[in-house]
């Protein structure tokens, strides 16, 4: 009697593309003749080395392939799948050196276009997601994460790879918006403060960045419209 450990698991959850996993799952498919036409998996190698490059595998049986592994020496790189079986890759998957899963791509319209990137460990003890707002794979906002619960974010809105908006979060409300309006100083030189239910309380100014703000008057606004950011 053959028991598919794989059915139990939870594709979103698992790290579906872990190459020995799949070659032990082809193996087994050996062993369980009358049931491997459900799940398949197609090694593929490269032509002039013949090393294994691809591990392809139709994981929900239904004759089309909807996961791919790419592997360096048996090593997996990165994967796609196909979880809704739509015909369009809607999770990525990139490995470390010890074969690891390292972070996981989604697309927010799971249109097929990647553009938000999940962190699977911990950073610095924070969680992590990086988005790409304008979904052309360059990261312009990156969340962090304590457990579940987003406290702070760094956004680059003239994308020149570097931050101009700090946020903080509280609670998962928005109490404070720093922004560098140079775009190229480095640090906030105005933020925006807002209460617990994220209503705005006020705008202050650090126009010497030395952090130190004060509340932003008329005039405040004057010296920055005048140049001193
Ligand atoms: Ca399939
Ligand atoms: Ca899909
Ligand atoms: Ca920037």
């Amino acid at each position: 009697m053959c028991k598919r450990q794989g059915e139990a698991m939870n594709p979103r959850h698992q790290p579906v593309f872990f190459a020995m996993a799949l070659l032990a799952w082809a193996a087994w498919g050996v062993a369980c003749a009358p049931e491997a036409s459900a799940r398949r998996v197609v090694a593929s190698y490269d032509e002039f080395t013949s090393r294994l490059i691809v591990l392809s595998a139709d994981q929900n049986g239904d004759g089309r392939i909807d996961q791919w592994t790419y592997l360096n020496d048996n090593r997996p790189l990165r994967g796609e799948a196909d979880l809704d079986a739509d015909g369009r890759i809607d999770r990525w998957e990139y490995f470390g050196a010890q074969a690891d899963l390292v972070k996981v791509g989604t697309s927010s319209r799971n249109d097929g276009v990647e553009d938000t990137w999940t962190w699977v460990v911990p950073l610095n003890g924070e969680g992590r997601v990086d988005i790409a707002l304008k979904r052309d794979r360059q990261i312009d906002r990156r969340e962090f994460f304590q457990g579940p619960t987003l406290v702070r974010a760094e956004l680059d809105t003239n994308a020149d790879g570097k931050s101009d908006r700090w946020d903080r979060y509280e609670g998962g409300v928005l109490r404070e918006a720093r922004f560098d309006t140079s775009l190229s100083g480095a640090r906030a030189n105005w933020r925006i403060l807002y209460d617990g239910q994220g209503r705005f309380v006020a705008t202050e100014a650090d126009l010497e960045r030395d952090g130190t703000f004060v509340p932003a008057t008329a005039g405040g606004v004057g010296v920055v419209r005048g140049g001193r950011q």
